[in-house]
């Protein structure tokens, strides 16, 4: 039985190794895997095609669980391919629809994160002491906007342990000329007093409005609480969850202890194991707005946004590629 290419292959290693990271970067290559697995496949009819590509979707799937952005560009890619399939018989057709389905995916989703730029750099006046987390693109290109718009403004950026994800903002902040101080993650409660604003990504965002993004955010989102600093939240709308309004919980990835701490040292300990979530989650309570590409929402907006794009959660949003994969086998 046919695998998928080595290049689909390659993007999901890239992911689950977080080579590639960040939910929207996830979604984007995700969907691009499967234009490969589609231009790839050797199917001579459509339903051999939807199950190479069924098997794909399952491999790019099982890669990061916390992500939703991860299934929901699955989802759009493949259930439109299915779509397709009911209607054009010719291979070659399909493979150019399936093309213009992801295309329309990665571009939607940049548009998106450049509207949210837009929208959210409004928030931002002169002389604000901003905080953000992790690294997250989405929140970046508010920052960014807002520079570019001429706005005056100093970015704190705590580090985010275990894989200092806060290095690569501060890299991205500084190669943007967008004045920054980078600081240990220690220091984010003694700091927050000083601060104004906080804008963070998101990996998930439930029905009820809660956000789950990078391990710390939501120590970030209490301790801005406490301090009266308003909490705003940057993320595209396929980053909310439709089963969450079945009552569904976002799976917290547990990832390898040896982020944390070396094998070596762990392996002299006879009583300490170390545990290394890579997500937490931030109740709606701590968050002032989220800001999507649709306009900037309360928390407690979010089922408003998830029933626009799914309608009410049903069977029919389970994971659409499951039936062509018990074909296959
Ligand atoms: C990344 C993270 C980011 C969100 C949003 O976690 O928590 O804040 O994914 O990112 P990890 P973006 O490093 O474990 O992937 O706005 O770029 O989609």
């Amino acid at each position: 039985m046919a695998k998928v290419p080595a290049e689909t292959q390659a993007i999901a290693d890239d992911i689950r190794s977080m080579r590639t990271r960040g939910a929207g970067r996830i979604a984007r290559a995700a969907v691009k895997g499967l234009m490969i697995a589609t231009e790839k496949s050797k199917a001579r009819q459509v339903n051999k095609l939807l199950q190479d590509v069924a098997l794909a979707a399952q491999i790019l799937h099982e890669t990061r669980p916390t992500a939703v952005s991860l299934p929901n560009g699955l989802r759009y890619f493949y259930t439109r391919l299915i779509a397709k399939a009911e209607q054009i018989i010719k291979i070659g057709e399909l493979k150019k629809e399936a093309n213009k389905i992801g295309t329309g995916f990665i571009d939607m989703s940049n548009n998106a994160v450049k509207t949210i730029g837009e929208i959210g750099a409004r928030l931002i006046v002169d002389g604000d002491i901003i905080f953000t987390y992790c690294n997250s693109a989405t929140a970046f290109g508010v920052l960014k906007a807002a520079f570019s718009l001429g706005k005056k403004f100093t970015v704190y950026v705590p580090e985010t342990r275990p894989k200092y994800q806060g290095h690569i903002t501060a890299t991205w902040l500084d190669k943007a000329g967008i004045p920054a101080i980078l600081i240990t993650d220690n220091s984010i409660r003694y700091l927050m007093s000083r601060a104004d604003k906080v804008f963070v990504g998101a990996d998930a965002i439930t029905a009820n409005g809660a956000v789950v993004n990078k391990i710390g955010t939501s120590l970030v989102a209490l301790t801005a609480n406490e301090a009266r600093v308003d909490f705003y939240v940057a993320a595209e709308s396929y980053k909310f969850s439709p089963a969450t309004m079945a009552g569904e919980l976002i799976e917290i990835e547990e990832r390898d202890t040896a982020e944390v701490i070396s094998q070596d040292k762990l392996a002299r300990w006879k009583h300490v194991s170390v545990r290394n979530p890579a997500f937490d989650v931030t109740p709606p309570e701590f968050i002032d707005a989220i800001i999507t590409e649709q306009g900037v929402i309360p928390p407690q907006g979010a089922i408003a946004i998830l029933y626009r794009a799914f309608g009410w959660y049903s069977t029919e949003q389970v994971l659409p590629w499951e039936e062509y994969l018990e074909k296959r086998s």
